[in-house]
C-alpha cells in the first residue's frame, strides 16, 4: 500500500537527514522534504522518530537440528519475532551433515524457510569434502545466489571442518567469488578440555566456559586468518566473543588483510557469571558457543565496534527450551548449544550503544544493517533508506521503553538472556517489503510473506587480489 512517512529523520549508515519517505510496490520510491504523493496515500507521522533501514541479522539458526534435538524457533515464529524487534532480514545457515550432499541440505532448508514472515538468505556450511562438495558449491553460487560458505572449526565428531576441509573449501571460494566464514574455536582443544572437566567431576554448566577458554577461540581465529592470508582471500569471523580473537582480527586488518568480524548482542552485554548460577536451568539456558566471557571481553568488543574492527552485530538465534537443555543435567557437554536474541538485538544495542554514547546513530545502522548488506553483497537493496531499495524500514522511537521478558517476547523459547532489562529506544513501526507488519506492539507478520534473497558472487576485487601476488607470478627455476 502506498505510504508516505512524514516528519521523521532518515538515519543511514553514512548520513542523517530530516525528510519524508514514500514507499509503494515494496520499494522506496521517493525521498524528499514535503513530498508530493498521490491521493489516497497512507500518511504516517514519524515526528521525533528515526527512519532506519530494517535490521539484518546475519547469523540465525531457525529450527536447526543440532545435538540430538531441533531448535524450538522455526522460520515463521523466528522471522516474526525479528520483525517485532525491527529486524527485517536474516541470513540463516544450511548445515549439511557430514556426507550429506550440500544440495540436499540446501533444498531441505529452503523447504523449511517457505513459512518465513520476512526476507531470508543462507550461508551454506561445508562440513565435509569430496568432489561433489566442490561441484555443489559451484551450483549454489551460480544457480542459487549463495555467496558465503560457513566452516565450523569446533564440534569435533559432528560438523567440524579440519584444516584440509578449510583449505579445499577456501580455494573453491576463491574460484567462485564467495566469502568464507568461520566459527573459530579449536574443536580438538574443546573436546579434550570437556573430557578433562568431566573427569574432574565438573559436570554442570560451569564446565562449559572452562572447556572453551578465550585462547581456544583466539587460536582458531588466528589460524583461519593466517590460512586466508596465505591463500589471499577475504574472511568473515562469526560471533567474535573475546579480546584474543579481536586482537588477531585487528592485527590482520592493520596489515591490510580483508578480515571482517561479527559480534553478538549477547556477548556485548552478558558475562560468564551466568554459568555459576546455582539454578541449573538458568545456567544451562546460557550455554552457547563461544560462551559468554568475563566482563573485560565485553569492553574489548565495544571497542571493536567503535574502532571499526568489528563490522556487524548478530544474535546466533538458536533456541532450545528448558526441557531440551535438561538433557545435559549431568554432563554439560550434552547441553544443546544456543540462545535467542533476534527480537531484542536492535533495542539492546541502541540502549547500550547509542544511549551510552558508544555508537552514533549512523554507526548503529552500520552495525545492525548496512555493513552486513555490504559484506554479503546485497547493498543498497538492503541496508539503506534509498530510492529503489526494498521498503524494509523500521521507525525508531527513541523515547519508547520496553522491559524485556520471556513472558512477553514473541520468540518461541521459554527463556530470555536479556530478562528484566529495560531498554529505551524501540521500534514503533516495522515495514517488510512495504507492508506494515509491526505497529506499537501489534504484530501483523504474515506466514510465508518472506522472500528468499539471492546474494550475487563477488567478482572483480575479490579475484584481482590473487593475481597481483608474487606467489602467483612465480615460475620454476631452470637448472642445468
Ligand atoms: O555454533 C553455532 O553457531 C550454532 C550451532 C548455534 N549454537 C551456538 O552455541 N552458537
Ligand atoms: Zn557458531
Ligand atoms: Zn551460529
Amino acid at each position: 500500500m502506498a505510504t508516505v512517512i512524514r516528519g521523521g529523520t532518515v538515519v543511514n549508515a553514512d548520513v542523517s537527514v530530516k525528510t519524508d519517505v514514500y514507499l509503494d510496490g515494496g520499494k522506496i520510491q521517493a525521498i524528499g522534504v514535503d513530498l508530493d504523493v498521490p491521493a489516497g496515500t497512507k500518511v504516517i507521522d514519524a515526528g521525533g522518530q528515526y527512519i532506519m533501514p530494517g535490521g539484518i541479522d546475519p547469523h540465525t539458526h531457525m529450527q536447526l537440528p543440532f545435538m540430538g534435538t531441533v531448535a524450538s524457533e522455526d522460520f515463521y515464529t523466528g522471522t516474526a519475532a525479528g520483525l517485532a524487534g525491527g529486524t527485517t532480514s536474516i541470513i540463516d545457515f544450511v548445515i549439511p551433515s557430514p556426507q550429506q550432499p550440500l544440495m540436499d541440505a540446501y533444498n531441505q532448508w529452503q523447504e523449511w524457510a517457505q513459512k518465513s514472515a520476512a526476507d531470508y538468505s543462507f550461508h551454506v556450511a561445508v562440513t565435509w569434502w569430496d568432489d561433489s562438495v566442490y561441484k555443489d558449491m559451484g551450483e549454489l553460487v551460480n544457480q542459487h545466489g549463495v555467496n558465503s560458505f560457513k566452516h565450523f572449526m569446533a564440534y569435533k565428531n559432528a560438523i567440524m571442518a579440519d584444516d584440509e576441509i578449510l583449505v579445499n573449501s577456501f580455494r573453491r571460494c576463491i574460484e567462485l567469488g564467495a566469502m568464507p566464514t568461520v566459527h573459530a574455536e579449536n574443536g580438538e582443544l574443546v573436546f579434550q578440555l570437556q573430557k578433562e572437566m568431566l573427569a574432574r567431576g565438573i559436570t554442570g554448566p560451569e564446565g562449559h566456559p572452562l572447556s572453551r577458554p578465550p585462547a581456544v577461540e583466539g587460536e582458531a581465529t588466528n589460524r583461519a586468518i593466517k590460512i586466508a592470508e596465505v591463500m589471499e582471500l577475504p574472511l568473515y569471523v562469526v560471533h567474535v566473543s573475546c579480546k584474543d580473537s579481536l586482537d588477531a582480527i585487528t592485527k590482520a586488518r592493520n596489515e591490510g588483510q580483508r578480515v571482517y568480524g561479527e559480534c553478538l548482542a549477547g556477548h556485548l552485554l552478558i558475562d560468564d557469571s551466568v554459568y555459576r548460577n546455582e539454578n541449573f536451568e538458568f545456567a544451562a539456558a546460557h550455554v552457547m558457543s563461544p560462551p559468554f566471557r568475563e566482563k573485560k571481553h565485553q569492553a574489548a568488543l565495544w571497542q571493536g565496534l567503535q574502532s571499526g574492527n568489528l563490522q556487524t552485530t548478530a544474535t546466533d538465534h538458536c533456541c532450545f527450551c528448558a526441557d531440551q537443555k535438561a538433557v545435559g543435567k549431568d554432563d554439560f557437554s550434552l547441553i544443546p548449544n544456543g540462545t535467542a536474541g533476534v527480537e531484542d538485538r536492535m533495542a539492546v544495542l541502541w540502549d547500550a550503544g547509542v544511549n551510552s554514547g558508544r555508537l552514533t546513530m549512523n554507526e548503529f545502522v552500520g552495525a545492525t544493517s548496512a555493513n552486513a548488506a555490504k559484506i554479503f553483497n546485497i547493498y543498497p537493496r538492503k541496508g539503506s533508506i534509498s530510492v529503489g531499495a526494498d521498503a524494509d524500514i523500521v521507525i525508531w522511537d527513541p523515547e519508547g521503553t520496553r522491559t524485556i521478558s520471556a513472558k512477553t517476547h514473541h520468540q518461541n523459547i521459554d527463556f530470555n538472556i536479556f530478562e528484566g532489562r529495560t531498554v529505551k529506544g524501540i521500534p514503533s513501526h516495522t515495514f517488510s517489503n512495504g507492508n506494515l507488519v509491526w505497529l506499537n506492539g501489534d504484530l501483523r507478520a504474515e506466514r510465508g510473506a518472506g522472500n528468499y534473497i539471492k546474494r550475487p558472487a563477488f567478482t572483480a576485487g575479490f579475484k584481482a587480489s590473487r593475481l597481483n601476488s608474487e606467489q602467483h607470478k612465480a615460475t620454476a627455476v631452470k637448472r642445468n
